[in-house]
């Protein structure tokens, strides 16, 4: 049975059990972890950035793994390092989003999100598709069940303005809003951790990992100094 590792890249427990059950609705064996150090919650350049050496700790132990926030941090790092493929939640959500609509809108927590959805929706070749990121104003840590009408208000307008035809959530912390806001808006529902969970455990199914040729080669090994200083690569063992 494939092991797919989930990892949260903040630091809220409650969040990450929230994620671990919407990953065992579609697959079988799944963990799901929260990084002992970083953020509370990811909602800005500076919180991701210190969120990525958190996940780099966290890729062992698994067939797959899930970097299970929507800004996909520290994606690139991960695919060098990790034991087995590695899947982004934005990259899963936006690529499946385009396999079930021509078009799609993404949701989002706080405004200042808006513009890396836009930019990773470009990266991934989804821009055209992507017809609009839209915020809620919701903080992450405030995706409480109270919070789905607003997410669903928002869904629904996003879909008319856009004249889109699906939502992708654009945080891990909706998961659980997925089934309630695709009955509201009658249209297709992405959900970035059981979209990424899926496709992590097809890369197995397939024989599939990140490629050593090129980009995601073995990083050179070199001192790191300071408070990274574990986090020095040997040239015998991955992270
Ligand atoms: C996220 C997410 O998925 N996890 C987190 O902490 N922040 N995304 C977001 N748009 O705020």
């Amino acid at each position: 049975m494939t092991h797919v590792k989930v990892i949260n890249p903040n630091t809220s427990r409650d969040m990450t059990e929230i994620i671990g059950a919407c990953a065992r609705e579609v697959a079988a064996h799944v963990t799901a972890v929260s990084p002992a150090m970083g953020p509370a919650s990811i909602e800005s350049h500076y919180d991701e950035a210190l969120a990525v050496p958190g996940v780099l700790t966290e890729l062992h132990g698994a067939d797959a793994y899930v970097i299970a926030c929507f800004g996909d941090p520290g994606l690139d790092a991960a695919r060098e390092v990790a034991d087995g493929p590695v899947v982004g939640l934005a990259e899963a959500a936006m690529r499946v989003a385009t396999l079930v609509s021509r078009s799609f809108s993404v949701v989002t927590t706080l405004g200042r999100t808006v513009q890396r959805a836009l930019d990773l929706a470009e990266r991934y070749g989804c821009a055209t598709a992507c017809r609009g990121v839209h915020a809620c104003e919701i903080p992450v840590l405030d995706l409480d069940d109270e919070a789905c009408d607003l997410v669903a208000e928002v869904a629904e307008a996003a879909l008319r303005r856009d004249r889109s035809e699906a939502i992708v959530l654009g945080c891990a912390g909706m998961g659980a809003y997925t089934k309630e806001i695709s009955r509201r808006i009658d249209a297709p529902v992405i959900d970035g951790v059981q979209a990424a969970v899926t496709l992590a455990e097809s890369l197995v199914r397939l024989g599939l990992t990140t490629s050593r040729k090129g980009e995601y080669a073995a990083p050179p090994p070199k001192p790191y100094a300071g408070l990274l200083a574990e986090f020095q690569l040997r040239a015998e063992r991955p992270i």
